[in-house]
């Protein structure tokens, strides 16, 4: 990001957090959350909730105020403005991490999960905790893990049926590289953007299409300028609650144990309203006429990761975390 764009974003997002201030709990100390998702979306809910438990277990002393609808900005620059202190929770995927921090590559690669339940015993084991531990080189703390269900292609133009109907086409990714190399290895081409560019950019042609979850390319409106959707599933990105380094060493130990504990008590939370979204979103596209395509050979993708791999796991540590991964059942 340019120093400009940097200055934009901060003057953005004080000024939000200012017009909420005036709205905010009478609490002691108001932690600022940002959230790109729209209210209502199930990661919203779950920090909401994750407040209300807060403020329950510090009687009150400690209140959270969630910034939906990317009010304080795109997820690249909010981990920014987290890492400076001006945001003070952020939940946010794991891919736009992957430049940042190398070890939220490993549960961002393609196809490295064989289900959600895998994930999540990944991530609730000491493989997650071993990644929420690497944020603290980065100004910031790990809290907790989140869902964000599978990811698959959808675009404007066609059905894709296999891999070779990639062929040429450009698709969206967040900003990650290695989300660029895995398009790539697909035969397509990637154009990372924010997140709220996409629409825009299917609808002008700039695209062809994007990748995402049932809630996301519903609640987007993706959905409606990108009607071919294909469950390839290539990625399983779990998605993180992190704080500010800053806002956290304010705390005192007790307190920070509250925001820890807290954060933990909305990951079931989170996955019960995240269960109930893609059931309600999938049941929407398809009543909107989307073509969706779900018989597909999975194989020739996961074959075409090799390079992906051989790029993005190359230290021991990775290495390692990999084969945990893989052995974890
Ligand atoms: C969503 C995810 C967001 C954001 C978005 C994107 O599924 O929940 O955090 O990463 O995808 O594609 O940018």
């Amino acid at each position: 990001m340019t120093l400009l764009k940097s200055i934009r974003t901060a003057i953005l997002a004080s000024a939000a957090i200012a017009a909420g201030a005036l709205s905010a709990h009478a609490a002691e100390i108001t932690l600022r959350s940002s959230d790109t998702h729209p209210d209502g979306y199930p990661t919203v809910e779950a920090v909401k909730h994750m407040g209300k438990v807060l403020e329950e277990s510090t009687k009150g002393k400690i209140a959270i105020d969630v910034f939906h609808s990317a009010q304080l900005g795109e997820e690249k620059d909010t981990i920014e403005q987290t890492q400076f202190g001006v945001i003070d929770l952020l939940r946010v995927s794991m891919g736009p991490f992957n430049n940042i921090i190398e070890e939220t590559q490993v549960p961002s690669l393609p196809y490295i999960f064989r289900s959600v339940d895998h994930m999540h015993k990944v991530m609730d084991g000491p493989v997650g905790d071993q990644i929420l531990a690497a944020f603290s080189d980065h100004d910031l703390v790990g809290l907790a893990f989140y869902d964000g269900g599978s990811r698959s292609f959808y675009n404007s133009e066609k059905p894709i049926k296999s891999m070779d109907d990639l062929k040429g086409m450009k698709f969206r990714v967040m900003q990650s590289d290695m989300f660029v190399d895995m398009v790539a290895a697909l035969g397509a081409n990637a154009t990372p953007m924010p997140y709220g560019e996409v629409y825009s950019s299917i609808q002008t042609g700039v695209i062809d299409g994007a990748e995402n979850n049932w809630p996301s390319y519903d609640s987007s409106g993706h959905f409606e300028v990108a009607k071919h959707y294909t469950l390839d599933q290539h990625l399983i990105v779990p998605e993180v609650l992190v704080m500010s380094k800053k806002s956290w060493d304010k705390l005192t130990p007790e307190d920070q144990a509250a925001v820890k504990a807290a954060a933990k008590a909305s990951v079931p939370v989170m996955r019960e309203l995240w269960a109930a979204q893609e059931k309600k979103s999938e049941d929407k596209i398809r009543a909107a006429g989307v073509e969706i395509i779900s018989e597909i050979d999975k194989q020739p993708f996961i074959d075409a990761m090799v390079p992906v791999y051989a790029k993005y796991v190359k230290s021991d540590k990775l290495k390692d975390m990999v084969t945990r991964i893989q052995a974890t059942q």
